[in-house]
């Protein structure tokens, strides 16, 4: 993956060369932000599955070719459990409904979407963790499409289960434990 990043890095200078190159060659797809971070402590629907404190941060990083790479870090959850997590439409709101649907680059005209022709990770962001034993955990996922200034995710939300992939139950991942707004 190449960045396009404004804070000097510790890279080797072929990288260094190769990315100032693409930086004049690339037309990002968002005028005015190649990439996003959000970070904060975890808005809590439960609170005892998710301890007081745990808080998470995302990344996103829109490359030239019309990618998006975001990540997911996660501090102080429960150790050594599964977590589903995805971006939803809306910010966080009081409860867990609030953010409301998964964020779909192509919409399912049935919803909530569990047709695993648009409830996948390359339709959706997906980004499911297991913490370790500190309670700590990251997920990355990479899809080949960007959001628009006017289709956006606002938020990524913490499920209590690893999202499920059948037929009839994909993107499924239980109920909402956490959430952060993240403006992507
Ligand atoms: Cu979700």
């Amino acid at each position: 993956m190449r960045r396009i990043t404004k804070r000097p890095a510790p890279i080797v200078p072929m990288v260094a060369i190769a990315s100032a190159i693409g930086l004049f060659a690339a037309s990002p797809a968002i005028a005015g932000a190649d990439r996003i971070r959000a970070e904060g402590e975890l808005i809590r629907y439960d609170t005892a599955a998710v301890p007081e404190g745990a808080r998470a941060r995302v990344q996103a990083v829109y490359t030239s070719a019309g990618d998006s790479i975001v990540t997911l870090h996660v501090w102080d959850l429960r150790p050594n459990t599964d977590y589903g997590a995805h971006a939803h439409v809306n910010p966080c709101g009081t409860t867990g409904l609030d953010a409301g649907s998964h964020f779909q680059n192509d919409i399912d005209s049935v919803q909530p979407s569990t047709n695993p022709a648009y409830a996948n990770p390359a339709n959706e962001i997906w980004l499911d963790l297991t913490t370790g034993g500190d309670g700590n955990g990251v997920a990355q996922t990479k899809v080949p499409w960007q959001f628009s200034p006017a289709r956006r995710a606002n938020s990524v939300v913490i499920h209590v289960e690893h999202t499920h992939t059948g037929q009839t139950d994909s993107g499924v991942a239980g109920a909402r434990l956490a959430c952060v707004t993240v403006g992507f």
